[in-house]
């Protein structure tokens, strides 16, 4: 990320997932690389339910960290692979809601992990 980007990022009110991440609001983290991590979601949509977030706030959805920043894209999508490895048998549906109206509700862009015993047919 450039330095105008960082700054902007320390600028901006901190989103719940960076002041889960700051320590400030509790919550386990249970998997991290360096520029990602994985927790539990507060309110489980399946057997295991995790969000997947990069550490930088400055991407308020995918398409703009695909756009700004595709190799943290990457490393989230590696990161969900392997907590669907360690926290389930590996299989697992990845979602990120893009916009108010698509349910997003948290705008520092995160992935939802659902796996564990999924009804195959269901979106949800
Ligand atoms: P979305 O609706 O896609 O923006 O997803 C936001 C998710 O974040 C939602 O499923 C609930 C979760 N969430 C919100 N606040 C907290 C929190 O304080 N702790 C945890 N673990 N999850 C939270």
């Amino acid at each position: 990320m450039s330095e105008a980007l960082t700054r902007l990022d320390a600028m901006s009110e901190p989103s719940i997932f960076k002041r889960i991440l700051q320590g400030e609001i509790p919550a386990e983290i249970v998997a991290e690389t360096e520029n990602a991590f994985a927790i539990r979601d507060i309110a489980p949509q399946a057997p295991v339910h995790l969000l997947v977030i990069p550490k930088t706030s400055h991407y308020r959805n995918v398409v703009e960290l695909a756009a700004g920043d595709p190799d943290l894209l990457t490393e989230v999508i590696g990161l969900a692979n392997a907590v669907a490895a360690e926290h389930a048998d590996g299989d697992f549906r990845l979602i990120f809601n893009t916009g108010e109206g698509a349910g997003q509700t948290v705008f520092h862009v995160h992935a939802h992990v659902l796996a564990g015993g999924l009804n195959e047919k269901s979106l949800g």
